[in-house]
Order: C-alpha cells, then structure tokens, then sequence
C-alpha cells in the first residue's frame, strides 16, 4: 500500500493575496502530492469553515500538534483518511481542524498516492472509470456583485460555454474568441473601461445586469454561434447575496432597485427564457427550495442550479432531489470539506439525475486538480474562468487528460 511517511505544511497566498493553507503529502519517502486550498468570495451559510477562528496561522499551528496522527495512512485510501480526520474533529463544518487542512490534506494525499501508483488522480479517485468524457468549461466572461467594484453589475457571473465544441482544445478556444470580443462590445458603450476584470477574469464593466447579458450574447453571434444551441450563456446570481433576510426582499444595490421573492423569480425565468440560458446558478436565495422548484419545473432546458443553495453536502442534496429544487449541483470541495465528502456528494447527486458541476473558487491557486476531479465524478461541466493563470491551469490540464487514451468525447448537454 502507498504509505504516507511525512506531511509538510505552510502558508502562502491565494490568487487575491490573501493567505492560505498548503499541504504536502510524501508517499513511501518520494512521492510529493500537494494542494493549495482555495477561498471563496461570496460563501454559503452553510459551508465549511476554512480557518480555525478565520486565521490561517492558527489553523497550521493547531495542525502542526496533530499531524502526526495522519502518518502510516494509505494516501490512496480516502475514507481511511477520512475517518482520522473526523476522529480530530467530531464537528459538522470542520470549525475544530479547519476545512482547509481537510482539504489540503485530502486532496494532497490522492496527488501524492496518483504519482507513487503512476496513474492519473481522477484514476485513484475513480478506479472503476474505463472512459473519461470531458466536461464543458462553463467560463466567467463578465462580472460584478462580490467579485468586482463598484458600478459593476448586482448579478455575479455571466458565463458562456461553447456545447458545439467537438474538443475541449476547441471549446477552451472558443470561449477565449468569445472573450475577447466581449471586451470590443463592452469598450463601445463604457467608455471609461479600463479592461478591469474581476476575481475570476471576467470583464468588469460599468454597466447594468441586462444590459452585460445583451453585450455577451452580441459576442456569440458575431463570432458566428447560434446562442439557442452552439454558445449557450449562464448566470450565477449568487442571489443569497442580494438577499435581505430581515425584510425579506432581493437589493440589487447598484442598480437601485429592489425585487420581492415573486419578482426575483419571475426576474430569473423570464431571462432563462429570453436568453435561452442552459445554466441558472443560485437564482433564489440558499433557502429557497419551494422557488428552485418552480423554475426547475418550467425549464426544463436550463440547468437550475444549486451552489450555495447545496454547499457540495450530501443531506442538502437530498433534500434538494427530494422537493425537486434543481437540476444541477455545484461541486466545490472546500465547501464540503475533505474530498471524500465532496464525492460522497457527487455520487449522491448522479443517482438522483442531478448534473455535476464541478467549480473553481474565486480566490485560486494554479493547482489544478479540480480538472481530475471533474472527470472522476463525470460532471457534465467545469466552472472556471477563461484567462488569467489560475483558471487557465484547470482548462490545460483538461488538454493533457485528452491526450492519455479512452478518451469517450465530451459530455452530454445534447438534452438541456
Ligand atoms: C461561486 C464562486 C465561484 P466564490 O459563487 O460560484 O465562481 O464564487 O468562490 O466567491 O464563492
Ligand atoms: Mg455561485
């Protein structure tokens, strides 16, 4: 068995600056796996806690006490690790270890396994996987709410994803043309742009939401796709974020406009159908099932999708299939914790014929196993930006799991 004989850790900087966790795991005295772990921006109730008392140096001093208890594990075996994780930390949320050390550790102790057993992460995470489909990446391409400044848009990402792509070299092409041409289009009506973008890449423009989706889909049609079926858009509302628990309404605080529970529901539907949108993120509010339902129901040719709203955990999830709140799930394992409890959920999600999204977060590092781990939970998409160092890393690894063989295509989006 592939022996875990040491583990090195330290601090280091995501790609905001901000400081965050890296683990190393060294398998039979040679094999270095390493992770990063990421940070979001705008963050579920319900997620994770990623640093003991929200300090990244207390977190790694805790662990520095403990870290002990992780040698002599199989670092291929996820449970195993698992399971000595939860014996350090009894908590829902990982408030005692941290979700980053969960994290990092289990995510590098596949790294480390994958090179000491010379096969693929998403082999050693999927062993039972004879082909690999590919997801489509689902690229952030215009931005605002928690991720950019003021004057950008109240919604959070505009995102495009290129279904006609035959390749995922094609499609990681295709939605960096599309890029590009969004920043002409955005250049003629903000005259003040600076080519500012966001935490993801995507541009951040001074304009108003419907006026930044009318601008992307210009930029499909000039570049030659049909948007109602070759280069389909989506948005992450991330409308938890506009919500306003205490009176119980939507503030879309840049544009100066409120939108009640009803209004913020007719506000989505009517753009999934205006825009013929294959992807609708966090369109209600985290605790909104009854409305994800509704919209779930009328449009059957989006994927409703649920991050916030699922925070990657499994009795969430459930509850989602249950009341039949979405179509498709976010996947962020930070959200969740360790690794195991992300495929936990993804396995979950697949048996209740809810689509996998695999995602970034928006504070990155170049690590890019997210790229494997889409593959392993055959996630129909991978949530990522389309330029900038960090997001770019994800897309390339995808080139090079195109290149090793049993390759089936790309997945399936042919019935959304
Ligand atoms: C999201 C993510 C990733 P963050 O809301 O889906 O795009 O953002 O990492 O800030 O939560
Ligand atoms: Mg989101």
């Amino acid at each position: 068995m592939p022996e875990i004989t040491s583990i090195k850790d330290r601090l280091v900087f995501n790609s905001r600056g901000d400081k965050t966790i890296e683990i190393d795991v060294i398998t039979d005295n040679r094999y270095l796996g390493r992770a990063c772990a990421p940070s979001g921006a705008s963050v579920g109730m319900f997620e994770a806690q990623s640093f003991v008392n929200n300090d990244p140096a207390v977190t790694l001093s805790n662990f520095r006490n403990i870290k002990n208890k992780f040698i002599g594990l199989d670092s291929s075996n996820l449970q195993g690790l698992h399971n000595a994780i939860k014996e350090v930390d009894k908590t829902d949320n990982y408030s005692k270890i941290g979700g980053s050390i969960a994290y990092a550790l289990s995510i590098a102790s596949i790294d480390s396994a994958s090179r000491s057993m010379d096969i693929p992460f998403y082999k050693v995470l999927n062993p039972k996987l004879n082909s690999v489909v590919l997801p489509y990446p689902l690229g952030n391409i215009l931005g605002g709410g928690a991720h950019a400044g003021p004057g950008t848009p109240d919604l959070q990402e505009f995102l495009i994803t290129p279904v006609v792509s035959k390749s995922i070299e094609e499609a990681i092409s295709l939605n960096s043309k599309i890029h590009k041409e969004l920043k002409k289009n955005i250049e003629k009506i903000d005259h003040k742009f600076t080519y500012g973008k966001g935490d993801e890449g995507g541009w951040a423009p001074n304009i108003i939401n419907d006026k930044a989706i009318e601008l992307v889909e210009k930029a499909i049609i000039q570049c030659g796709y049909d948007p109602k079926s070759e280069v389909r858009m989506g948005i992450d509302f991330a409308s938890s974020s506009l919500w306003d628990e205490k009176n119980r309404i939507y503030t879309y605080s840049r544009e100066g406009i409120t939108r009640t529970p009803e209004e913020q529901l007719e506000y989505a539907a009517n753009l999934i159908s205006n825009y013929h949108l294959i992807y609708a993120e966090d369109p209600l509010h985290e605790e909104d099932f009854d409305n994800m339902a509704i919209l779930t129901k009328e449009h059957p040719r989006c994927l409703v999708t649920g991050d916030d709203l699922l925070v990657t955990n499994k009795k969430r999830v459930k509850i989602a299939a249950s009341k039949n709140a979405c179509s498709g799930a976010i996947l962020k394992v930070n959200q969740a914790g360790t690794l195991y409890d992300a495929i936990n959920f993804a396995n979950e999600c697949n048996s209740d014929n809810i689509k996998v999204i695999t995602s970034h977060r928006s504070g990155e590092s170049v690590d890019n196993h997210i790229s494997h781990i889409a593959i392993a939970t055959t996630s129909v998409m991978i949530k990522t930006g389309v330029v900038g160092g960090e997001r770019i890393s994800k897309l390339n690894e995808l080139i090079r799991i195109s290149e090793y063989g049993l390759i089936e295509g790309m997945a399936k989006l042919s019935n959304v």
